[in-house]
């Protein structure tokens, strides 16, 4: 017989809109998971959310066959400056497979390997300027990988250099993103009659969108003016010939251009935050960052790095794969049921409902994870103790064919990354008293995690 899904008691009109704190809703929503398990179902203004976070439903939820994933709320919102780019595109739109067929090669392992030269050159200019500064000097470790993640990306991608290391104040097109990603965020939170009335604030978004628009148009317009653009086989490059093989087309100039937008923002805060996470749980767990360095001085020695040696660093990729589990920097994403069901044999949910999946959550089911779920232990991803997991326990990366198309690039870039700030300092909290803070924007940063870093002895 069915049950109803458990629902903190609602409020009339707003519903379970004071369950959440707007600022913190991560946290508030790991709190209701504690209080009301791994499922619970939140209603605002009359719209429901399922929020999900066990193993077993998640599993049931990645059947690809009975759920597909939902552009909910919030990435609707973002479709005013992503488009029917990847991320936002429904799975419908005849340009979401266009694009996913066109850009999946290049995203695949030979794309990422063209690509290991440019993340190498980006990483030396940030750790050239941590050598000078010298150990006396403060890094605000969002802000380093903010700037290191954008630059990798858009010369990876683009072949464009945003000098994020060689000026303080950041590219305009960040201040843009920064203040765009917040607006459509707060719009997706308003009713839409409150939004129409909030004139300064739509002027502002509607400039910083035309501004994010106009950058990547003008990157198009260079390469096409670009006499060896020919020769250049980034994804831009590919963006602008490749023909999907289904249809025989190539990208409109306004899709490629969504598609630049949406690499920017989906693939920089949510790798940026990856790392920001693994130095902070690193300085909290000396013995894994003592085992993670040892592994790192015996593969490099005084080697620069090359592709040769990733697989070696395998630790390094297991420290990254557990930052995600206890802070996954995309904490969730939304499917929906194709047609009305019954989840784990006996909630009903309908098509109308969102049905939340929540990495933060999920990461924590003590069935998997056993009972130090909180514990820093990148020894879960052994290669047979990850084996051994069951299916779906571990999805910082969404699901399926709408999974994340730029996993390769983060982790060979974050582990790259990683691997060289570990074999060449020392680090030391600024505050060692410093104690978690989440901000929560579209993903998640240890907010005011600083350090600062020593240039070890190169003969250690
Ligand atoms: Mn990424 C989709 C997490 C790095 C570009 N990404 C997703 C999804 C998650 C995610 C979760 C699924 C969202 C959903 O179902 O609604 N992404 C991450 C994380 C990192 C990351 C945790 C780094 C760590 N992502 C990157 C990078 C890029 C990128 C780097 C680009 C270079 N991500 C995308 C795109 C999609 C996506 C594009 C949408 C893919 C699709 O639906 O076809």
């Amino acid at each position: 017989s069915l049950v109803p899904i458990p629902q903190p008691r609602p409020w009339p009109l707003v519903g379970n809109l004071t369950d959440l704190d707007a600022e913190q809703s991560t946290l508030s929503m790991m709190e209701l998971a504690r209080l009301h398990g791994p499922l619970f179902r939140l209603v605002f203004f009359g719209q429901s959310l399922v929020v999900v976070g066990s193993q077993e439903l998640v599993n049931e939820l990645c059947d690809e066959k009975r759920f597909g994933k939902l552009v909910h709320s919030s990435l609707q919102e973002l479709r005013a400056i992503g488009g029917d780019g990847l991320f936002t595109a429904h799975t419908e739109e005849p340009n979401w497979g266009k694009a996913h067929r066109i850009l999946m090669p290049a995203f695949g392992p030979r794309g990422v390997r063209d690509m290991f030269a440019p993340m190498l050159d980006v990483a030396e200019q940030m750790l050239l300027r941590w050598e000078r500064f010298g150990a006396g000097t403060v890094l605000d470790v969002p802000d380093q990988m903010t700037r290191l993640t954008l630059d990798t990306l858009a010369l990876c991608a683009f072949d464009y250099r945003f000098n994020s290391f060689y000026q303080d104040a950041l590219h305009p097109f960040v201040g843009a993103m920064v203040n765009g990603l917040h607006e459509a965020g707060a719009r997706s939170g308003r009713l839409e009659v409150v939004n129409r009335l909030l004139l300064p604030n739509a002027r502002r978004y509607a400039e910083d969108i035309r501004l994010m628009h106009t950058v990547a148009d003008q990157i198009i317009a260079e390469r096409r003016r670009d006499p060896d653009a020919g020769q250049k086989n980034d994804l831009l490059g590919r963006m602008l010939s490749a023909r999907d093989p289904v249809t025989g087309e190539t990208l409109s100039d306004e899709n490629i251009r969504y598609q630049m937008v949406t690499f920017l923002i989906a693939g920089h805060e949510t790798t940026s935050g990856l790392l920001s996470f693994a130095l902070y749980l690193l300085l909290k767990n000396p013995r894994v960052l003592h085992a993670a360095r040892a592994r790192v001085d015996e593969v490099l020695g005084s080697d620069t790095p090359r592709l040769e040696h990733l697989p070696a660093l395998r630790y390094v990729e297991q420290v990254l794969m557990e930052t995600l589990r206890l802070w996954p920097t995309a904490p969730g994403f939304a499917v929906r049921a194709h047609e009305d069901t019954v989840i784990g044999g006996r909630h009903a949910v309908t098509t109308q409902d969102t049905l939340l999946i929540f990495p933060p959550i999920l990461h924590r089911d003590p069935k998997v994870w056993g009972p130090d779920v909180e514990a820093f232990r990148p020894e879960r991803f052994d290669r047979e103790a990850e084996a051994r997991l069951p299916p779906n326990a571990w999805k910082p990366f969404g699901n399926g064919q709408r999974a994340c198309i730029g996993r390769p690039f983060a982790m060979q870039e974050a582990q790259l990354v990683l691997s060289m700030i570990l074999r060449r300092f020392e680090l030391f909290e600024d505050d060692p008293s410093y104690t978690l803070r989440i901000k929560e924007t579209l993903t998640l940063k240890p907010e005011g995690f600083r350090i600062r870093a020593r240039r070890r002895d190169p003969a250690a």
